[in-house]
């Protein structure tokens, strides 16, 4: 009886993601941008990310000077309580560095979360075209 109470036993604490996605890289590109959203019902800390995809993956923030948006690594993400962790373009990000091959749109990129609490976390991004919401070639005027 006792066994089988403690195997009944849920998992004490649960993380979620979605909508997680890599931007697609033009030929040559060493490092790709990547976006999810992870939801926590107990407080964690998102310390690393690995993909075999990649020599590294970075944990980056983006800083507003002024007019200029900087990137700046950091230790990992705190995530609250009952809450979401959002990575989305012009804000923070996971950053893909050394990627081994070209990501083209369709593709699925794994990699392993690695949580403070839960511990490690495997999910894949998809890989989504260059041209979105946020793009800086061209089509700017003034260029
Ligand atoms: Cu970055």
């Amino acid at each position: 009886m006792l066994l089988f109470a403690l195997a009944a036993t849920p998992a004490a604490a649960q993380i979620a993601v979605e909508d997680a996605w890599i931007r697609a890289t033009p030929p040559g590109a060493k490092t790709a941008a990547g976006y999810l959203i992870i939801s926590a019902d107990s407080a964690d800390r998102l310390l690393s990310v690995t993909s075999p995809a990649a020599q590294r993956v970075e944990t980056h923030i983006t800083v507003h000077e002024g007019d200029i948006a900087r990137m700046r690594e950091v230790k990992g993400y705190d995530i609250p309580a009952n809450s979401t962790l959002e990575l989305k373009p012009g804000g923070a990000h996971l950053m893909f560095v050394n990627i081994k091959a070209p990501l083209k749109e369709g593709m699925m990129v794994p990699a392993t979360l690695k949580f403070q609490r839960v511990g490690e976390f495997k999910m894949a991004f998809e890989v989504r075209p260059l041209a979105g919401a946020e793009h800086h070639t061209g089509e700017h005027p003034g260029h």
